[in-house]
């Protein structure tokens, strides 16, 4: 077997629980109020996401209407059973689980089967993918697994829609494509899942290994070349060597910081008999738990500051323990920022929330960040965007890395405590450590609660995204109050979706997210996602409305899969901010003073008309009273809906709004 693996086998997934929604308090802010997220009522039946209005791990099983019953699954992830953590009634742990193939008892089965099996134990309920005849064995096979296929239109959609229902149900979905040309299309996705840390299964076809290695038609070594975009890669040699492969790629998964996995595999392979004693064996370990004295180091670190600040990510998303997090930061009265593309972490309007960080963050949260005297980085990488060019943390800031795999990179100063935790793991301890014997400066308490009011007051100063909205008669919408009317218009429940592109910077700033679970943005900055991302996420919950927020750029890398949505059942909203334009690229062009408008001034489009030819509604909206209304009706159709939004040139950027005068059209 060719294997590849750029990591260390690592610790588990969490369990997938899902997490009510957390409100702002409304009198007393020590007791966050809980919203739940109402449960799932659309197909799959029972729903991928769990019905729990609690942070229990659910129980949910069997895919959806059209997709066989399945097998019992004795190594899903939605099945956690409580193992050594402290009692709670309100969250079950991350478990060991035994990764065995439920299915390993049913009798002869060919190879395409097996693999089938082995991704439904793992959780798999979704199957993205452009068919080819590579892998017919596999596509046969997943339907009798119960794995519901969903054809689109381009692989790196399907691969951005298996990424899409890893993130937003911590559950890996698998996307496929054929050879070469399908593994090349997939790549994107595979990026993404593994900026993201989403876990993913992107399956291959090869070459039949008779004509391995004579670049053959649509060969190439996929491991090496696609298969280095993910966290693991392997191509099985032999039928016996398939059920250790999937073993493994299920640990590499959903095991340490989760991820995507790449498996190429023979055409040839796929229709052969499975050795009768293959089972797919392999257990995950338990979380990793963190030590006595190294909470102790945390909240030390924390309760002796003026200034600390808690920098959270998608680990505590993953884990489903956002009230973990609001507690803890209560008790310690510790404010909150999100990572990039992490804002839906807590309710935005929390007093302790003070923004997110990253590209298009309100100026705010950078000063408050370079401020702090200490700081937790928890379930969160420092990525590029979110360390403001690994700024942060600063020079003068004591922190704290409490993550699955913390980093030790070069050009980061090593954090003064790193804990390799499991977020939920993490907060528990903490928070029980914090309700028992810690004992907590009260004038230091005093002084942070007073900052606290202080620098949601900047927060909320600097997040403004329509200040001058009244004064704005056109032409086209203004972005920002384009943002705010979403906001409320929506139900908490909405789930948001996002592209890449400057449009999205009045999202980022501006809108409030109450919910976890409410926002899909790839870390990777990736264009083309917004809109197979909203599609996954509609097909998850078929009763919340999905928004996906796309530039004209982006949407036309993607809008194919509005025939998808439409085929599907996915009932999306899609607004196009459209400038006609590549705006970001045209920014930077300008900032340099060379190259104005080389490949980044485009045409126009009739994305509403479009959106009309692939089974959705289409219209098309030039200002600022015709938004709601769009929106309002939107809301209510039993289709998509691809809402247009004409946006004048002079919208740079959230940080460059037009000026009354003049547009640069
Ligand atoms: C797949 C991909 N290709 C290229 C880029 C580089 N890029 C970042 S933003 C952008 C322009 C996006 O245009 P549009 O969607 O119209 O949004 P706008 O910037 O105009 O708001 C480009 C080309 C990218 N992020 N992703
Ligand atoms: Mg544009």
């Amino acid at each position: 077997m060719t294997e590849r693996s750029i990591e260390a086998p690592g610790d588990p997934a969490p369990d997938f629980a899902d997490e009510p929604g957390l409100e702002a308090p409304a009198a007393a802010p020590e007791e966050p109020a809980q919203d739940d997220i109402p449960p799932p009522t659309g197909e799959p039946a029972a729903t991928d996401e769990p019905a729990a209005t609690e942070d229990v791990a659910s129980t949910e099983d069997v895919a959806s209407t059209e997709a066989p019953a399945a097998t019992e699954d004795l190594a899903s992830n939605d099945e956690p059973v409580e193992v050594q953590e402290p009692a709670a009634t309100d969250e079950l742990a991350p478990t060991e689980e035994p990764a065995t193939d439920a299915a390993a008892d049913v009798g002869p089965r060919t190879v395409g089967r097996l693999i089938a099996d082995a991704l439904r134990s793992a959780g798999v309920r979704y199957a993205f993918t452009v068919p080819g005849e590579s892998f017919l064995g596999l596509l046969d096979a997943l339907g009798d697994a119960g794995i519901r296929v969903v054809a689109t239109r381009h692989e790196g959609a399907a691969a951005f829609m298996a990424e899409a229902h890893g993130q937003l149900t911590g559950r890996p979905a698998a996307c496929l494509g054929t050879r070469a040309v399908g593994s090349a299309n997939l790549a994107i996705g595979i990026h993404t899942a593994r900026q993201d840390s989403t876990p993913m299964f992107a399956l291959v076809g090869q070459v039949a290994r008779a004509h391995r290695g004579r670049e053959a038609f649509q060969e190439i070594d996929q491991v090496a070349t696609i298969g280095g975009l993910a966290k693991w890669a392997a191509e099985p040699a032999s039928a016996e060597d398939v059920a250790p492969a999937m073993a493994e790629a299920i640990r590499q998964a959903l095991g340490g910081r989760p991820g995507p996995v790449f498996l190429s595999l023979a055409e040839d392979l796929l229709d052969e008999p499975a050795p009768s004693d293959a089972r797919v064996e392999g257990a995950r370990p338990g979380p990793t738990r963190p030590a006595e004295g190294e909470i102790r180091a945390v909240i030390e670190l924390l309760a002796s500051a003026e200034r600390p600040v808690i920098l959270a990510g998608g680990g505590v998303l993953r884990a489903r323990t956002s009230t973990e997090l609001l507690r803890f930061a209560d008790l310690l009265q510790v404010p909150v920022i999100a990572a990039w593309r992490r804002a839906d972490l807590i309710s935005n309007d929390h007093p302790l929330y003070l923004g997110m960080a990253g590209l298009g963050a309100a100026p705010s949260v950078r000063e408050r960040l370079a401020d702090a005297d200490a700081m937790l980085v928890l379930g969160c990488r420092l990525s590029q965007p979110t360390s403001y060019d690994d700024a942060i943390p600063a020079e003068t800031t004591r922190w704290a890395h409490v993550d699955l795999e913390p980093v030790r990179a070069a050009g980061l100063r090593p954090a003064d405590v790193a804990v390799a935790a499991d977020a939920r793991a993490f907060l528990r301890a903490a928070n029980e450590r914090l309700l028992g014997k810690a004992v907590l400066d009260a004038e230091l308490v005093r002084r942070r609660q007073a900052n606290n009011v202080d620098d949601r007051a900047a927060w909320e100063t600097s997040s403004v995204v329509d200040a001058d909205a009244d004064a704005w008669t056109g032409p086209g919408v203004h972005p920002g109050r384009v943002i705010t009317t979403l906001r409320r218009v929506l139900p908490d429940d909405a789930i948001l979706t996002t592209d890449a592109g400057n449009f999205a910077g009045w999202a980022g700033r501006g809108f409030r997210f109450r919910k976890p679970g409410t926002f899909l943005g790839p870390t990777s900055g990736s264009m083309g996602y917004g809109i197979p991302a909203a599609i996954a996420a509609s097909l998850v919950h078929r009763d919340r409305p999905v928004v996906a927020l796309v530039g004209d750029g982006g949407m036309a890398m993607t809008m194919a899969e509005l025939e998808t949505a439409n085929r599907e059942h996915a009932r999306i909203i899609v607004l196009v901010f459209d400038n006609e334009r590549f705006g970001t690229i045209r920014m930077w062009q300008d900032d340099r003073g060379t190259g104005e408008g080389v490949a980044t001034e485009l045409g126009a489009v009739d994305f509403a008309a479009i959106g009309r030819a692939m089974g959705a509604r289409g219209v098309r909206v030039e200002r600022d009273a015709d938004v709601e209304p769009a929106i309002r009706q939107a809301l209510v159709e039993e289709r998509s809906t691809v809402i247009q939004l004409a946006l004048d040139r002079a919208w740079v950027s959230v940080d460059r709004p037009a000026a009354q005068t003049g547009t640069t059209s």
